[in-house]
Order: C-alpha cells, then sequence, then structure tokens
C-alpha cells in the first residue's frame, strides 16, 4: 500500500514537471517570435485561444469559429473597414439609448476581450451575461471568476436553476436571465450562433451583433452587425461611446435611424477584394 502511495506520488510529480517545461517552452517559442513578424497579432490571438481551451474557458468549436474569423479577417486586410466603422457608430449611439443594455459573453468573447468588456460595461452602466451556446457549469463558473477578477463587480447568467426562457421556447437556445437579457431592451452578442441571434430579434430585442462574417445568418438577422475583429471593434466602440455621451437624444436617435443594416452589409461585402 505505501509502495503504491510512493509510485503514485512519482507519477503525479513526473506528470507536474512535464506540464511545467510544457509552458515554459510555450513561453520561449513564443518570446523568440519577433514583434515586427507579419503574423504576429494573429498568433498572439491564436496563443490566447488556445490557452482559454486550456483554461476551461472556451469551447472546442470556439477554435472553429475563431479560424473562420480568421479567415474574414484575412481578406479584409485584418483592418477596421468604413461600414464597419459606421455600424460601430451607430450601435454606441444605439447603446445611449438604451434603458436596460446588456452585454453578453461567451468563451470566445471572454478569451479575446474580457477586459473590454467590462470597461464598457462601467462606462454604459450595461450589465454583463454569460451566455454559453455549448453551456456548462463548470465553463460559466471559469469565465465569471475571469470577468471579476478584470474588475466585473457582477456577473448576471450563472444561476442555472433560475434560467428563463425568451418567449417561453423551451430551448437550451432561448436560455436568458430575468434581470439580463430577458428583460434587456438591448444586447450587445458578439460572435453570437445563428439560432440564438434569431430567437432574440424575434423576442423583439435589438440585437448588436460583432462578426467577421457578412453572410453568417446572426449578421443578416441583427439589427447593427460590427464586421470586424472583436479585438478592435471594443476599443472603438469604447471610444464612440465616450465621444456621443453628451449628445441629445435625437442626435442619438437620428444616427440610428439613418442606418441601413442590409445596405451596410453589402457595402462591407464590397470591401473584399480579392485579386
Ligand atoms: O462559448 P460558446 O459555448 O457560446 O460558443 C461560442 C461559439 C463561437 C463556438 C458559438 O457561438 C458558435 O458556434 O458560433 P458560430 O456559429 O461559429 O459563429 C461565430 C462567428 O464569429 C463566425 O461567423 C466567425 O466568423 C465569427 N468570429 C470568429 N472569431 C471572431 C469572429 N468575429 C469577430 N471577431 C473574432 N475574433
Amino acid at each position: 500500500m505505501h509502495h503504491l502511495h510512493i509510485i503514485i506520488q512519482q507519477i503525479l510529480n513526473i506528470v507536474i514537471n512535464i506540464k511545467i517545461i510544457y509552458i515554459f517552452l510555450d513561453i520561449i517559442l513564443f518570446i523568440m517570435i519577433p514583434k515586427n513578424h507579419p503574423r504576429y497579432e494573429s498568433l498572439l490571438l491564436r496563443k490566447k485561444i488556445v490557452e482559454a481551451f486550456n483554461n476551461g474557458i472556451l469551447a472546442d468549436s470556439g477554435m472553429i469559429a475563431h479560424g473562420r474569423g480568421e479567415t474574414f479577417d484575412y481578406l479584409i486586410g485584418e483592418k477596421t473597414s468604413e461600414p464597419a466603422k459606421l455600424a460601430i457608430k451607430t450601435a454606441a449611439a444605439m447603446l445611449l439609448l438604451a434603458k436596460n443594455p446588456v452585454l453578453s459573453v461567451n468563451g470566445n468573447t471572454a478569451a479575446l476581450a474580457n477586459k473590454e468588456i467590462v470597461k464598457l460595461s462601467k462606462i454604459l452602466d450595461a450589465k454583463i451575461e454569460i451566455n454559453l451556446f455549448y453551456r456548462t457549469e463548470s465553463r460559466v463558473r471559469n469565465i465569471e471568476r475571469l470577468l471579476l477578477e478584470n474588475g466585473a463587480t457582477k456577473v448576471l447568467g450563472t444561476d442555472f436553476d433560475n434560467l428563463m426562457y425568451i418567449n417561453n421556447i423551451n430551448s437550451p437556445r432561448a436560455t436568458a436571465s430575468l434581470d439580463g437579457i430577458y428583460n434587456a431592451d438591448v444586447v450587445l452578442v458578439p460572435l453570437e450562433d445563428g439560432d440564438r441571434a434569431e430567437i432574440l430579434v424575434n423576442s423583439g430585442k435589438k440585437v448588436i451583433t460583432i462578426d467577421l462574417n457578412p453572410l453568417s445568418r446572426t449578421s443578416k438577422m441583427s439589427t447593427i452587425s460590427i464586421m470586424d475583429n472583436i479585438v478592435r471593434a471594443l476599443p472603438l466602440l469604447k471610444e464612440e461611446i465616450l465621444s456621443l455621451k453628451f449628445e441629445d437624444e435625437d442626435y442619438l436617435t437620428s444616427i440610428v435611424t439613418n442606418f441601413n443594416n442590409n445596405e451596410n452589409l453589402k457595402n462591407y461585402l464590397k470591401t473584399i477584394n480579392i485579386k
């Protein structure tokens, strides 16, 4: 029995040492990539995505979703296009006009932009809700911890027993918390799955999405689709909110009513100029 205990202890030590060596090598390999490497930013994001998966934050499908996003980002030269800037400005106006704005966080958003979400929630006085397509208790807890560590004071969507079903649709796709998405008038849902976006739109909410794919169901259905990488879009959104914060309601309303999402998506598609 005593021998068995020692053997198990030694195996555990070996496993822990291998993990430490692996993390060390990973850091060294990353430091070796020069900052002027043409794919530096993209590699940095990939590293965050992999780490988030290893830390139980990202869904496995989240890695595939990231790859799809990368493809579209590559096609637009990894820069924020003019149509995306217009969508960002309109989103800022809509969020400032909202009575109960909610910022929805999934695994990919938590992996790439949790600090920006917390900052946005503070300047808008908006709620943060964890809203997962592949919902598991442990991912919810890990994302909640990450947001709290980065300054969030309250995170909704964590109480499994009290989740509501939007429009009484008895499906995991329709869950929302009572104080948050369920009663929100405007929801920012970055990288949202098409089924969930459709349920939100059909329930009469104004939906702002961030999605690099202009052809996705989410982009087509949303009230405002920001076709940009979340890591560029959120800081720009924050700047727009700060610059529009003291404008009167009529001006903000005119920005929103002059915006046409379909037209903007078409203009965005024109910026994908493959030669
Ligand atoms: O964390 P969960 O469980 O809620 O799951 C999250 C994913 C993203 C896996 C889930 O919502 C999903 O399957 O989404 P889709 O249908 O793959 O849609 C994600 C969209 O986000 C795709 O159209 C991608 O092109 C886009 N996308 C991926 N990375 C980025 C992005 N858009 C903006 N910025 C990115 N970094």
